[in-house]
Order: C-alpha cells, then structure tokens, then sequence
C-alpha cells in the first residue's frame, strides 16, 4: 500500500497510527499539502492529502481510509465491538476531524507555521490570539468532560478515536500549544498517553526530518541553480499546481 502525504499533517498521522496499529507495511509519498499536479488531482478529487493507493484501489479523505483498513484487513479492530460504542466513537472521529481540526490547524498551526514556511508570508495574529483565548478552551473544556481518567475511550485498548482526537495536538505542540494539565487534568494525561502509544512512535523520526526542511530555502536553492519557473520553485498559491516532495 502507498499513502501519498506529508507527516506533518494530522490526518495523514491518523491513517499512518492506524496502519501501524494493524501492523501492515506501506511506503510513502510525502508531497506538501497544497501542492499537487494534474495526476495528484486525479487521485484526490479534492486535492488533498492523505490519499491510500491499494493495487487498483485510490481512495481520499482519512476516514474513508481508516473505515476501509478496518474492514479490509485483520489486526487490531480501530473501533470498539459495542454498537453503540462504535457510534460514539464515529462522533469522536467527526469531532476531530472537523472541529479539533479547525481550531488547531486553521486557527494556530496554518496562520503560525504553514503561512510562513510554506507561503513566506505572516500569518494572521489577530486569529491566533482568538483561537488561544477563546476557542482552544472551549474544546478543551468539552473534551475534559468526555474523556476518561485513564486509558482510553473505550477502556484500555487504543482505537480510531483515540488517535484521531490526538493527532491534533501534536500539531498544536508544533504551534506552542500544550493543554495546561492544572485546569484539564484528563485531555493533558490522555494526549500524552495516546502519542506515547507504539502506533504514533514508529514514524515520528520522519515527522522530525519533514519538519526540519525548508521549503522556502529549498525554493531560493532551486532558484539558484537555474531550475525552472515552476510552482516548486515559484511557491506562489497561483502556482501551486506543481508536485512538492520533502
Ligand atoms: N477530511 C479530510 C481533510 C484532509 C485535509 O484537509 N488535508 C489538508 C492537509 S492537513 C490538505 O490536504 N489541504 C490542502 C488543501 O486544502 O488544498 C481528511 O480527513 O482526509
């Protein structure tokens, strides 16, 4: 199986947690977020990452993905067997992927990380102080009342929804963000245990290597040696129709 996607990005770490927690073996092909030629956009109508290639098989958007490794492959079931527990965890999933991913991502890590790295530009400060002050809080106040004191939402075995509420905060930790463990004691226990688990540790080498280039530098380098005007090496939004691999 192949994921084309870049580490950094907490729905790409959700379908790689999961395959890991499956124990089944994948190759990568870590393109940038936002970048992405005709071919990228045959596979991902959306253009967006994280896609799964299986053989014939091209399939978007992390939760389809996820849904399909638990159904298609053995190993260690993603959700819990209760249906009504399976339920709750789907809503867990949802909760993240749209709300969690909202909050930390386009309020915090887009405007402080991406923007500058990826677009060279500033990012919008006056969103990130509402997204500090008003809107991290607020979940961080739902998610106390959900979590459990221990272990994970379904008792001691990790799932789908542990992983998929905690790939979060490892991209609020890349923006400064670490939920205070005085005023939400079980969101700071349940992400540290849930990002400690073996499933996220065994690609968090290659998430340091991603993080630690500079797409900006990278670009002046191409430049330099006369590469051609392409998105790569232009990086502007209006030409971001080229492939950037890190
Ligand atoms: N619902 C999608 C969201 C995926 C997503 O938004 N990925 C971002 C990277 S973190 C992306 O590819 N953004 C590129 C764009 O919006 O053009 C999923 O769960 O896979």
């Amino acid at each position: 199986m192949k994921i084309i996607g870049s580490y950094v990005s907490p729905y790409v770490r959700k379908v790689l947690a999961c395959l890991a927690l499956k124990g089944l073996a994948y190759e990568i092909d870590p393109i940038t977020a936002f970048y992405g030629n005709e071919e990228f956009e045959r596979l991902s109508p959306l253009r967006r990452i994280p896609v799964l290639i299986d053989g014939d098989l091209a399939l978007s958007d992390s939760s389809v993905i996820c849904a399909y490794l638990d159904e298609a492959m053995p190993g260690h079931p993603l959700f819990p067997a209760d249906v009504k527990d399976r339920a709750r965890a789907r809503w867990f999933e949802e909760y993240a992927d749209t709300r969690l991913g909202d909050v930390f991502i386009w309020g915090l890590f887009y405007p402080k990380i991406v923007q500058p790295i990826i677009w060279g530009e500033a990012g919008d400060q006056a969103r990130i102080d509402r997204t500090l002050a008003e809107d991290l809080p607020r979940e961080m106040n739902y998610l106390e009342g959900q979590l459990p004191e221990e272990g994970f939402l379904f008792g001691s075995e990790i799932g789908l929804a542990d992983i998929a509420i905690a790939t979060f905060f490892r991209n609020g930790a890349y923006a400064g963000f670490e939920p205070d463990a005085e005023r939400w004691p079980r969101v700071a226990a349940f992400v540290e245990g849930t990002l400690a688990h073996a499933c996220f540790a065994t690609f968090l080498p290659f998430e340091d290597v991603q993080r630690s280039t500079d797409p900006q530098g990278r670009r002046r380098a191409l430049l330099e040696a006369g590469a051609p005007l392409t998105a790569e090496t232009l990086g502007t939004r209006e030409a971001k129709k080229g492939v950037m691999r890190l």
